[in-house]
């Protein structure tokens, strides 16, 4: 046979086209693709189907340790055995420096981590949280070039935040390297000042996690690290955008030709505040509230409205889980000081790695709020560009990974998260209905999922050395 698998009658979808074509595949890679091909030594018919490349998750934790006590769910068997029964096959969890620790410690921690655990392909990107002379003028320009092309930074969070002199060296390193920076943008001491201020007045419970984070927390942020980027002249992610305040910021640097990129999440499609504020106590007396706690928070209606906004006009180059998973009933989970704890004790990560492209596809694809090339590139193509794994991920071409998707559409199906296959005891999803579902995961042109039951084997997944990506190269302008 020609070919290790041959997928037949397949209806390909990238960012850019829908064509008819059997999928020839060898080595893991597409070889060719074409009407009638040569036999394979398996087949799988796709006909009337949809196959999309896997989706690329450009924001995930997995295995992360965290310096308050409580504990990432998902570590990367779990974590990618997850993804690839939601249709990803590659993710990019952190690589966090703590600090005092050296980025090249942290780095090799990681992949200790990951182990021979990962299921399918992983990338790393770095968390610099103290960007010393020895780091910014060696490890991370040293870094970059092995392959970790990309780093996120916090404006907030006392054990990762930097100052803005700190992320001016930070955008400065990333601008002569060629590296993408993503930041996590939200003011630090306005969510102090206001904290204080709730949990003084005795309001503990998890809704007003909202309140201690409300829009202009993020939107000062998002104008400050816009302004440190020009000034740096160099481009950037805004990571998990919330709503309507940080969109405009985002819309007017885009205006201006700065290369402001950003990201959404599901979290500000599905959920809203409101879902902060259930205060059932069903589940061993605890707040069901706290399961949608991440940060910024869900906003309300409206706020959903001006993100599907951004998904359509283009504001948002990528789309992804930020899957930070910690168990409800669990004294290392959502309730680490025990279940009386306040809001600002409850971890802030909510999971999400498996339900991403589903939820997207559904209320996006089929809804008729996207087309199903814009949901391919939100969700696997612009990810892998902007961090540099493109033509490898994220595409249907020739010499491409056969990282693919074949999906059902035409179900009906209630999410639960006792079919879930993360480590989490719950989902924040639950009961939502979808109509679309990943039906087969091929990773390297290995079925690592299908109708529901993950295939895969731990240690298949390999780590991805990231290029360059194009995204980050400063503007270029014309001179006078
Ligand atoms: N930021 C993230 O990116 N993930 C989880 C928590 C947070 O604040
Ligand atoms: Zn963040
Ligand atoms: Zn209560
Ligand atoms: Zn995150």
């Amino acid at each position: 046979a020609d070919f290790d698998l041959v997928i037949r009658n397949a209806r390909c979808v990238t960012a850019a086209d829908i064509f008819d074509a059997d999928i020839g595949i060898k080595d893991g890679r597409i070889a060719s693709l074409g009407q009638q091909l040569a036999a394979g030594k398996e087949e799988i018919d796709a006909a009337g189907r949809y196959v999309l490349p896997g989706g690329v998750d450009g924001h995930c934790h997995l295995d992360q340790p965290m310096s308050d006590g409580s504990k990432i769910a998902d570590d990367f068997l779990s974590g990618t055995r997850s993804a690839a029964c939601g249709g990803t096959t590659t993710v990019i969890p952190f690589a966090c420096q703590m600090k005092g620790q050296s980025l090249r410690a942290a780095v090799e921690d990681y992949h200790l981590r990951a182990g021979d655990k990962a299921c399918i392909d992983y990338a790393f990107h770095l968390i610099v949280s103290d960007p010393t002379p020895h780091v910014l003028t060696e490890e991370l320009p040293a870094l970059i070039r092995e392959g970790y092309t990309s780093f996120k930074i916090y404006m907030t969070y006392d054990d990762l935040k930097l100052n803005d002199r700190q992320i001016l060296d930070v955008l400065s390193v990333a601008r002569d390297e060629g590296a993408m920076v993503m930041l996590h943008a939200e003011n630090s001491d306005c969510i102090a000042w206001l904290t204080q201020r709730l949990l003084a007045a005795g309001k503990r419970a998890p809704k007003y996690h909202a309140a201690s984070r409300p829009m202009l927390v993020e939107r000062e942020a998002t104008h400050r690290a816009i302004a440190l980027a020009e000034l740096v002249d160099v481009p950037i992610l805004i990571v998990h955008v919330s709503g309507r305040e940080a969109v405009e910021q985002i819309q007017w640097a885009q205006a201006q030709g700065l290369k402001v990129y950003a990201e959404t999440c599901p979290q500000y499609l599905f959920l809203t505040a409101a879902d902060l504020g259930i205060d059932e106590h069903a589940q061993h007396g605890a707040h069901q509230g706290a399961k949608c706690i991440c940060s910024p928070p869900p906003r309300d209606a409206a706020n959903q409205q001006v993100i599907w906004d951004g998904l359509q006009s283009g504001v948002f180059a990528v789309f992804s889980s930020d899957h930070a998973p910690f168990r409800f009933d669990d004294q290392h989970g959502k309730f680490i000081t025990g279940q009386d704890a306040a809001f600002n004790q409850i971890p802030n990560g909510i999971p999400g790695l498996e339900t991403r492209l589903a939820l997207l596809f559904s209320a996006g694809v089929l809804s008729g709020r996207l087309d199903i090339c814009e949901f391919v590139a939100l969700t696997s193509t612009n990810v892998a560009k902007m961090y540099g794994l493109y033509p490898r991920k994220g595409s249907i071409a020739i010499g491409a990974d056969a990282d693919l998707v074949i999906w059902d559409t035409g179900l009906e199906r209630i999410i639960r998260n006792a079919d879930l296959h993360h480590a989490v005891d719950y989902t924040p999803y639950e009961g939502q209905r979808v109509q679309a579902w990943p039906r087969t995961t091929l990773s390297r042109g290995k079925v690592v999922a299908d109708a529901g039951s993950f295939l895969g084997t731990q240690g298949h997944g390999q780590f991805l050395p990231c290029d360059l990506p194009a995204p980050a190269k400063p503007r270029v302008r014309s001179s006078a």
